[in-house]
């Protein structure tokens, strides 16, 4: 008996074995759920088709560019088709901005790359949202979840436009609660502590910032991508059924400390 028989979820997010998306995958799967997958294109496609056959059964896989709405669309006919035209889960775990927005000063973002990090990393998840929207609608509800950053609403040396991002998605997480509340759609953020996944081998002194957060968390480590798949998968069950609009911490307890 799994706490999600018979339950559907999208995850959107995995480009590896590392990635937190693969971790609440896992985590979904456990439970009993029915979880597809999209990849954000061909590069990742061979890699993550490889991790969906080695669960039993191999989970379903599709093409899915977030900022193109063309893809969006396909992707969620395709999953209506595998699952009878009713979702109960999605997550949202997708951000990229350019390298050199994720260094130096805020000041120098240029237009493009800020317009860029905002497409890509907080308007995705209203996309998709509204990809979901009908097959939640089908199913009489649904769980959202997305990734998010303490860099969103405190200030993390070199995050830069990305906590801009953050901001901008913990807004939007609370606004679509708001807007789909009314069709038992609930929609939360998990803000994970620092985790060295492929979207955090990029950054120069990301070493710094785990090291950081071991020695002023009050656990005293950093978090897994297990761990923060496990506090996904409550928001995603019904025992978070009166939590939404809502950003639960999984970061060891990093956020609470003044000093
Ligand atoms: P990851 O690189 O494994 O995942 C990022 C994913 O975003 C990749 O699968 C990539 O394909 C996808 N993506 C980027 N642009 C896309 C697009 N246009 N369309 C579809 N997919 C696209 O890294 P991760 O660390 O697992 O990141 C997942 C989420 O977790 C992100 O939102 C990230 O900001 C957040 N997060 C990460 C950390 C960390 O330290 N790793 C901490 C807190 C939050
Ligand atoms: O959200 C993130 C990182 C997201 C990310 C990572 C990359 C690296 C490769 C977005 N875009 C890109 N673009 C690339 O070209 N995190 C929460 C991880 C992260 O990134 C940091 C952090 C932490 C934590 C950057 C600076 C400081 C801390």
């Amino acid at each position: 008996m799994g706490l999600l028989d018979g339950k559907t979820a999208l995850v959107a997010g995995v480009a590896n074995k590392d990635s937190i998306a693969w971790a609440v995958t896992m985590a979904l799967v456990r439970e009993g759920a029915r979880v597809a997958l999209t990849y954000q294109n061909e590069r990742l496609e061979g890699r993550v088709r490889n991790l969906a056959q080695e669960c039993d059964p191999p989970l379903p896989c599709f093409q899915m560019d977030a900022t193109i709405d063309e893809d969006v669309t396909k992707a969620f006919g395709a999953i209506g088709q595998e699952f009878g035209g009713k979702l109960d889960m999605l997550v949202h775990s997708i951000a990229f901005a350019r390298k050199e927005d994720l260094a130096g000063g805020i000041v120098e973002t240029s237009s493009e790359g800020f317009k860029l990090a905002q497409e890509v990393s907080a308007y995705t998840l209203i996309s998709l949202m509204r990809g979901a929207l009908p097959l939640m609608k089908a199913a009489g509800g649904g769980s959202v979840v997305t990734l998010s950053y303490l860099g969103g609403e405190r200030v993390v040396p070199n995050y830069n436009v990305m906590g801009i991002c953050k901001a901008a998605l913990e807004s939007a997480v609370r606004y679509l609660a708001w807007d789909t509340g009314k069709h038992n759609i609930r929609v939360n953020a998990v803000s994970a502590g620092p985790i060295k996944t492929l979207a955090a081998r990029g950054i120069s002194g990301f070493t710094t910032v785990l090291d950081q957060v071991a020695a002023k968390a009050p656990l005293g480590r950093n978090v897994t991508q297990e761990e923060v798949g496990n506090a996904c998968l409550f928001l995603l069950s019904p025992w978070a059924s009166g939590i939404t609009g809502e950003v639960l911490y999984v970061d060891a307890g990093y956020n609470i400390m003044g000093m």
